[in-house]
């Protein structure tokens, strides 16, 4: 249909996807045979979201493939092929990838660095698309953990390298925990983001006012508070949605899914932008995560460009390269 078309086009900027999870199923498997692991399942197995049952079982899925991906090869491969394949083709013209350095036990962080610049150069020599990185610290780690991960982060520093992020099961570590680390990160000049799903409002205001987050990854209790959505209204705070992975995760506390609590926040005039969070996993890509809203809510060719306007407006590239952007 025409809408598929024009979704398709859509010039994009992809902000919340985790390279982890952007592994095709094809890619999964080769990586296996290489390094002798048996998985056990077959790769479509292993990505029947269906097969989910909660949060903690997704993120032991993000384990096994994270696992994979060993040498630097394999970070160039995966970095290449979700940002090809799994990027320019759908109209993405920018993403910054998120990282998972401790969802790859036993490869130094500099591995992972040298791997996926690579992957990311060679990607934008042949089709244009640009990436930066951001490092999810593992909210499940200690303070401690987070603090020498930011350190690494300073220790080996890429241009590339834009910030940090805050990943893994929410439950398990309030953002309060990693303040030193955000401070480490602020006095470094990196940016800084976190993920904010499940959790209620003032989590969302210990990222803004103790981490100094310059956005929020999902935000969707932000509308359970009118005083703290006015505030992120009038301050332009961005919220990076992922509707389809946030339908799915119906553990991510959202309740009737998604898609209402999206519509909530853009009606209420807060910076919203769309991408696929983990889209081989999830069944999705970044065409369908705006596919998804258009049909859901009714937005047509405006609305979904906004999501574009407010993603590079949320990015951390420099005035300059955002223009270039637009
Ligand atoms: C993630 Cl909490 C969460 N959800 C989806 N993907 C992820 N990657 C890392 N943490
Ligand atoms: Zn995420």
């Amino acid at each position: 249909p025409a809408i598929d078309a024009m979704v398709t086009a859509l010039p994009k900027v992809s902000l919340h996807c985790h390279l982890i999870g952007s592994v095709a199923p094809q890619t999964v498997l080769d990586l296996a045979r290489k390094h002798g692991i048996a998985l056990g399942r077959s790769a479509e197995e292993l990505y029947d979201h269906h097969s989910y049952a909660d949060l903690a079982e997704f993120l032991r899925v993000l384990d096994v493939v994270g696992s994979l991906i060993r040498d630097v090869d394999d970070f160039h491969r995966v970095a290449y092929e979700s940002l090809t394949a799994g990027g320019a083709d759908h109209g993405v013209l920018y993403r910054e990838v998120h990282l998972s350095p401790p969802g790859h036990p036993g490869v130094p962080y500099p591995r992972i660095v040298e791997g996926v610049l690579a992957g990311a150069r060679d990607a934008e020599a042949d089709t244009g698309v640009r990436a930066a990185f951001v490092v999810g610290l593992c909210r499940e780690r200690s303070g401690v953990a987070a603090v020498e991960l930011v350190e690494q982060v300073v220790e080996h520093r890429a241009d590339e390298v834009l910030g940090i992020g805050l990943d893994y099961a929410e439950v398990a570590g309030p953002p309060g925990r990693f303040v030193e680390a955000y401070r480490l990160a602020a006095r470094h000049g990196l940016q800084r983001t976190a993920h904010s799903e499940s959790g209620p409002p003032q989590h969302i205001e210990v990222l803004l006012d103790q981490l100094g987050c310059s956005r929020v990854d999902h935000g969707y209790h932000v509308v359970d508070d009118p005083v703290l959505t006015a505030r992120c209204v009038a301050e332009r705070v961005p919220f990076t949605c992922t509707p389809v992975s946030s339908d799915i995760g119906r553990y991510s506390g959202s309740g009737d899914g998604s898609h209402r609590r999206i519509a909530e926040m853009v009606d209420a005039g807060l910076c919203v932008t769309v991408d696929s969070d983990d889209p081989p996993m999830f069944g999705t890509d970044p065409t369908h995560d705006y596919r998804v809203l258009a049909h859901a809510l009714g937005y047509r060719r405006d609305q979904l460009a906004a999501f574009t306007r407010n993603a590079v407006e949320a990015c951390w590239l420099d005035e300059t390269d955002k223009a270039g952007l637009r």
